[in-house]
């Protein structure tokens, strides 16, 4: 279990969430069902919730209930040759830990999509995509070094598997053993598609 449930559970005892919250951060967007497979591209941002990264912060993006929380060595950064624009997400070493909540209830048929790049794993060096409800989020893709090309590679994870919930969270952890062991995400999305 991360530290972050345990802050957030403080958080919520102490009623202090709401004034942490970004104001209109959870407006939820018409999904225009567009840019499916490999043109994908969240430049557009929309859907459900989506972060391009081009904020150059933690905050960016829309339709999430609150910025990513990020721990260890994660970066929003212009460095690694972004999928798309000047900004992507970055995870490096053991430690790298972010994950982003949005809501989710009454969504069906939702698929969550972003591009990744895996540079310089070697065996034994791995990363988890975890998603799922505020406390049972389980692992939805693992990366290895048998993904290690330094290429982004479009990822489409299914999201019907999983109970959606008013507090759905999408979470990337880390565990490598170096700094030059890095993993890259951009134009991430969670859009409800056709059945
Ligand atoms: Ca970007
Ligand atoms: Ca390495």
């Amino acid at each position: 279990m991360k530290p972050r449930t345990l802050f957030w559970a403080a958080i919520m005892a102490l009623g202090l969430a709401g004034p942490l919250l970004r104001a209109g951060a959870a407006a939820v967007f018409t999904d225009q069902t567009q840019n499916t497979g490999n043109t994908f591209s969240a430049a557009a941002c929309f859907g459900i919730a989506c972060d391009n990264f081009e904020s150059g912060g933690w905050s960016g993006g829309q339709g999430w209930l609150w910025g990513w929380w990020h721990e260890g060595d994660s970066a929003i950064t212009s460095i690694g040759t972004p999928q798309e624009g000047t900004y992507h997400l970055r995870l490096r070493t053991g430690y790298g830990y972010v994950d982003r909540a949005t809501d989710m209830s009454g969504q069906s048929n939702a698929h969550l999509r972003f591009w990744a790049k895996v540079v310089s794993f070697e065996s034994g060096d791995f990363i988890e995509l975890f998603v799922g409800p505020s406390g049972s989020m389980t692992v939805a893709k693992t990366w290895t070094n048998a993904d290690s090309d330094s290429v982004y590679h479009f990822v489409d994870i299914d999201l019907s598997p999983y109970t959606m919930s008013s507090e759905f969270y999408v979470a990337f952890d880390a565990q490598m053993s170096g700094t030059g062991d890095q993993f890259y995400v951009d134009d991430l999305l969670i859009s409800a598609v056709p059945p």
